[in-house]
């Protein structure tokens, strides 16, 4: 009898464990797909576009402007631009660009990628990347969280400017 009822409450114990680590651990993270573009809470990616290279096989450049209302900082680690097989984020300097590793964005701050300053150098541009087209973009934050914008992509010299590398 003894026996039987510390089994049972042992039994009781462990359920109760298990419930309870069920309620307090955090939801799954959901798969990247293509189908459903991935979103970080308080971020807001606005006017995307990719302009094709003036001369085919140099690297394109991608623009868009990031808003940041979430409660805190968010640092830009990665991108990726379907259809290119790298990208780097460069900044430029009068004459010259420097490759840039990460990018903050403070609080309540917006951040433009735009010619002449930070923008986002695509190499290796696929058949598929053509003007009039879109593409779709990720951007990877230090925190591991991902947020996907789709670019427009416009032909070279859409009147702001040449890259020069
Ligand atoms: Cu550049």
């Amino acid at each position: 009898m003894t026996i039987r009822m510390t089994i049972a409450a042992a039994a009781m114990l462990a359920l109760c464990a298990c419930q309870q680590a069920k309620q307090t651990s955090p939801e799954p993270k959901a798969e990247a797909s293509k189908a459903a573009p991935e979103g970080k809470p308080g971020i807001t990616i606005a006017g995307g576009r990719l302009v094709m290279p003036a001369v085919a096989g140099n690297p394109g450049a991608a623009y868009f402007q990031i808003d940041n209302s979430a409660g805190a900082d968010v640092v830009l680690a990665a991108i990726a631009i379907d259809g290119t097989e790298k990208t780097e984020i460069h900044q430029t300097a009068g004459d010259t660009m420097s490759k840039v590793d990460s990018v903050e964005i403070a609080p309540s701050t917006s951040i433009k990628f735009e010619p002449g300053q930070l923008h986002v150098m695509a190499f290796n541009l696929a058949s598929t990347i053509k003007a009039g087209g879109t593409t779709e973009m990720t951007i990877t934050f230090a925190d591991g969280d991902k947020a996907s914008a789709t670019l427009k992509i416009e032909a070279a010299g859409g009147g702001m400017g040449g890259m020069a590398h």
